[in-house]
């Protein structure tokens, strides 16, 4: 039976940690391990999941869940509650709710203080191992039978009914992770016409759809890699940008550190023209992919081809422009001497940059896309090499198992982003003393996931920000902090730093508190926002030169209303607690932070929120960051329209549901059939909550509370609905644990602001 590992690894050879491991967290198989009893209860979670998979396309991350239950046998003792729609909730039935959530909160806390959990949806990152580890020959050595299995039953479990894969789990079909997918089951060993037809309805969508040279273009580079698809089908991407002064806009260090670091690679594959090795089923899948013979495609033609389906971004006029020239003209003479000089500088000058982010992030690397494209360019430069076992050692941290099968999950974690979130929502219940090991453990796992210490020297040489004194999404190994997940882990810390010591912990010291203060101050742009991980290095109008045709804004590190009214919240708070410390700077800071959150209001009020869906996501943080900033209802005219804009959203059950599709295109749309979702109803509901809904008309409230009380299960679980994390615009990715944190701190509020409201 699989097992859940955790906060372990110091016994494996290759890896590498700042803090011991703390926070991480992988599968692993043993045998042995398990009761018959067990076994059969996985085998019935997955035969459900299956059976429903396409109605209900989340897993619930049972198979954790089961673990914990049976290493922390809980009684709940306390009876479920369900307030009938006419009748009045009362303090009991809210407290009650609270403590089963809490209850049941409290066994799937890991030992080392975090929440472990899926953290998944994209349906393109298993094939880029997939293909990464067979063009390395390495499969069958890091994937043992039993991932193979679960990797399987994962991609199968989530092709549509048309035979096609979306881009994430909720998604129409697509070329791209059609393709991919395809690939990845071909090289797993599935026959053409295996999968009980689910190969050969595959086959057919790609055929139906013009074939694989419609593919975009990272599908194009991953098949040119793998040998099903010509260089010369690609648009050019040049490691020679790398050698270009930094004053010019499209300098790679001005890039968003994402597409910095994904292009970085993928650079250098494109410059060395790799293939890998050429076998049988590589020269069937050219067969297999296309409706025309694979010596006759026009590989110059296929260069700018693109599925209709996949089309996000499609280029402009002017990007075509560029790619024919420097596809015509360019890339021809740098192949040849004495040009082809400055492509073996540009290419020795990208491998530095590949290994400087390999060790500085220990192997991890900013995200599964860099991270199997970096193992792959180390693996080609050197396949014996001690980078290539750091790397494989590495790969179980981006793998997770759920019901659904074994998935590639789009970070390796986001650990310290939920505990973040978890401690301020246990806070809010006001039941901290009886949940007080909770907290204990939580503000453990914030003391020992901050970046302490910049790993490399020089950072601004490769063009980092400094990244002293902050906090990560998932773990400090990485190396990166951003600024959101930093101010939430301020926030937090602040919070527990009131708290008694000896029912909480110890209060990280001040001096730490301080660095992550000069971290965020170092983060605010001249107009006032805060992008991501760095400054905005460069200007909008270069997404022109966006290439990837399937996601939006990724060229450079925008500004968004989440991290800029995250940065607020955690410096107001800060100021509070600290007053001494660059007080002129911090208030200068929150002012101009106002400043920049109102500008980018939109006109019904709203936010559009980048990394969570979406409108009630960024509508929850634009009030969050006023109100938080000093701001009331009454003195501002942004709060008003916002709590207006959130009212008439709310559906007639009283919750609120917002499809994901809202994200794509820009436009608030409800999930299908009006169906509310648990985490946009606690979101709106915090947001009124804050901006002082209650003292104005709490019916809204009430309404969405008995939403949130109802859903609640038996054992004081909440259930996972549709997928509620994206990125890029266009992908969706879930954050497993919202779907307990959001409830939980809604109707802590709820409890403590609508029902006993602070006496004044
Ligand atoms: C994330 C996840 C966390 C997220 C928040 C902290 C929630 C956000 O407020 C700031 C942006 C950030 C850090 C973020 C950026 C983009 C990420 C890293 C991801 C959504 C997780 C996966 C995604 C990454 C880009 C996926 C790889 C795909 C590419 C297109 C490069």
């Amino acid at each position: 039976m699989w097992k859940l590992k955790l906060s372990e690894g110091k016994d494996e050879p290759w890896l590498r940690s700042v803090n011991n491991h703390i926070g991480r967290q992988y599968w692993e198989f043993y045998p042995n391990l398990g009761t018959q009893e067990e076994r059969e209860q996985v085998q019935k979670l997955r035969a459900k999941f299956h059976k429903n998979r396409f109605e209900i396309k989340q897993s619930s991350d049972l198979l954790m869940r089961m673990q914990f239950e049976k290493e922390k046998r809980h009684e709940m003792g306390l009876q479920q509650v369900k307030v009938g729609s006419e009748e009045e909730i009362s303090e009991e039935a809210v407290v009650r709710t609270l403590r089963r959530g809490l209850r049941f909160y409290s066994t799937i806390q890991a030992h080392d203080g975090h929440w472990p959990a899926d953290y998944s949806g994209p349906l393109f990152l298993l094939p880029f191992l997939v293909i990464s580890l067979s063009v390395m020959e390495m499969i069958n050595a890091i994937l043992k039978e039993e991932h193979q299995k679960e990797i399987l039953r994962y991609i199968y479990n989530h092709q549509n009914v048309d035979g096609g894969w979306g881009l994430h789990i909720e998604g129409h079909s697509t070329m791209l992770c059609t393709a991919l997918n395809y690939v990845s089951l071909r090289i797993l060993g599935e026959e053409m016409d295996g999968g009980n037809g689910g190969m050969k309805e595959a086959r057919k969508w790609i055929l139906d759809h013009g074939g694989a040279t419609f593919i975009p273009s990272w599908g194009k580079l991953w098949f040119s890699v793998l040998g099903v698809y010509e260089w010369g089908g690609n648009n050019p991407l040049p490691p020679e940008l790398w050698l270009l002064p930094y004053i010019v806009p499209i300098h790679p260090g001005r890039m968003w550190c994402h597409a910095r670091m994904v292009y970085l690679p993928m650079s250098y594959l494109y410059g060395k023209r790799y293939v890998g090795p050429i076998n049988s089923t590589i020269l069937s899948l050219r067969r297999e992919l296309y409706n025309h013979d694979y010596h006759q495609i026009d590989w110059n033609l296929a260069r700018n081809q693109c599925a209709k389906e996949d089309l996000y971004y499609p280029h402009p006029a002017i990007q075509d422009i560029v790619w024919d020239g420097l596809h015509n003209i360019v890339e021809p003479l740098l192949n040849k001497w004495p040009f082809n000089y400055l492509r073996k500088k540009a290419l020795t000058l990208a491998m530095d940059h590949i290994q400087h982010e390999d060790e500085i992030s220990n192997y991890v690397c900013i995200g599964p896309v860099n991270k199997v494209l970096n193992m792959l360019c180390r693996w080609i430069e050197e396949p014996d090499s001690f980078a290539v076992k750091h790397h494989l050692s590495r790969i179980k941290d981006y793998l997770w198992l759920a019901e659904d099968g074994m998935k590639m999950t789009g970070y390796n974690g986001s650990q310290l982003w939920d505990v973040g979130f978890a401690v301020q929502a246990i806070i809010a219940t006001n039941l901290c003393d009886e949940y007080g090991s909770m907290l204990r453990k939580a503000h453990f796992f914030i003391n020992v996931s901050q970046i302490k210490e910049d790993r490399g020297i020089n950072m601004s040489s490769w063009y980092r920000h400094s990244s002293k004194g902050g906090w990560p999404l998932s773990t400090p190994d990485d190396g990166w902090s951003i600024s959101d997940c930093t101010a939430e882990a301020l926030n937090a810390a602040l919070m527990l730093s009131r708290m008694a010591d000896d029912i909480v912990g110890e209060a990280i010291e001040p001096s730490r508190l301080y660095d992550a203060v000069d971290f965020l101050l170092s983060l605010q742009n001249n107009s006032g926002g805060f992008a991501t991980y760095e400054l905005t290095r460069s200007y909008p109008w270069l997404e022109m030169l966006n290439p990837s045709e399937t996601f939006g804004e990724i060229i450079i590190d925008y500004q968004y209303v989440e991290c800029t009214s995250a940065a607020i919240i955690g410096l107001k708070y800060f100021r509070k607690l600290h007053p001494g410390y660059r007080r002129k700077e911090i208030e200068a800071c929150i002012n101009k932070a106002l400043t920049f959150i109102q500008t980018i209001q939109l006109p019904d009020g709203s936010w559009y929120g980048s990394w969570g869906v979406c409108y009630t996501y960024g509508t929850w943080f634009g009030i969050r960051g006023l109100v938080g900033g000093g701001n009331t209802y009454e003195s501002c005219h942004g709060i008003r329209k916002a709590c207006d804009f959130l009212l008439s959203k709310q559906l007639p059950s009283g919750g609120w549901g917002e499809s994901y599709l809202s994200c794509q295109d820009k436009v608030y749309t409800n999930i299908e059939g009006n169906k509310w979702h648990i985490v946009n109803t606690a979101w709106a509901m915090l947001a009124l909550i804050e901006a002082g809904q209650a003292k104005r008309d709490p019916t809204p409230l009430h309404q969405a509370a008995k939403v949130l009380i109802n859903s609640q299960m038996e054992n004081g679980d909440f259930p996972q609905q549709g997928i509620m994390g994206v990125f890029n615009k266009n992908c969706m990715i879930g954050y497993s644990t919202y779907r307990n944190t959001f409830p939980i701190w809604a109707l802590g509020e709820y409890l403590n602001q609508v029902l006993l409201p602070p006496k004044t």
